[in-house]
């Protein structure tokens, strides 16, 4: 049984629809923690070193960092193909993929809100408007990361994507709307929000 480590309205939200969509066995322990103002506190109850959210515990096995846990709930729960497995031709997309989300895509939106010029040659990342159209040719040619198939990729990007296309972090796109609409309308995503407050 998996245990995940939530709160509401954060980036634990897209593991709620990522085991909707493995159809996995699943609970959801709501945890506090630290704020952006400076108000609440990390959760005794949360296993993550750092006191964030997501976190899960595969029946005691911790794992944390949001990349770290797609590839680790999408090898644990193969059923419904939301990751090609080792040996699969599209297995190291799929980890760029992940990979690059965590260490390009997201340093790159904190880099861009926080008004850094992002150092090109010596930070391990680029700034938005060279990390998005990488992204962009592969959604201009396929509806998803991995072309045809739907992976838990597109969870991380569709959800961030969803929540970012309205404001002033990333260049408009319809095409990046349009897939943020195509990745957040599935069945499984509309049970996650369900799930969302526990
Ligand atoms: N790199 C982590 C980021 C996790 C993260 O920063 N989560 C936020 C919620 S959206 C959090 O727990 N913040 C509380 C804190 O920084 O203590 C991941 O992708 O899993």
């Amino acid at each position: 049984m998996i245990t995940l480590f939530h709160r509401p309205k954060s980036r634990s939200s897209r593991f709620i629809f990522l085991l909707e969509e493995l159809e996995a066995p699943y609970e959801i322990r709501i945890v506090t923690t630290r704020s952006r103002d400076g108000t609440g506190a990390a959760d005794p109850a949360n296993p993550h070193p750092l006191g964030k959210v997501p976190a899960i515990s595969d029946d005691g096995v911790v794992v944390f960092e949001s990349a770290a846990i797609a590839l680790y709930l999408t090898d644990r729960f193969p059923k419904n193909g939301l990751g090609p497995a080792i040996g699969h031709r599209d297995r190291g997309e799929y980890l760029s993929w992940l990979a690059y989300y965590t260490g390009v895509l997201e340093p790159a939106f904190i880099s861009k809100f926080m008004k850094w010029d992002v150092p090109r040659g010596t930070a391990g990342w680029v700034g938005v408007e060279e990390a998005m159209p990488i992204i962009e040719k592969k959604l201009s040619e396929y509806p998803y990361l991995l072309g045809d198939r739907f992976s838990a990729a597109d969870i991380l990007y569709g959800t961030t994507f969803a929540m970012f296309s309205q404001g002033p972090l990333m260049p408009s796109s319809p095409l990046i709307a349009e897939y943020a609409k195509r990745v957040t309308a599935r069945p499984a995503n509309q049970r996650a929000q369900q799930r969302d407050n526990g």
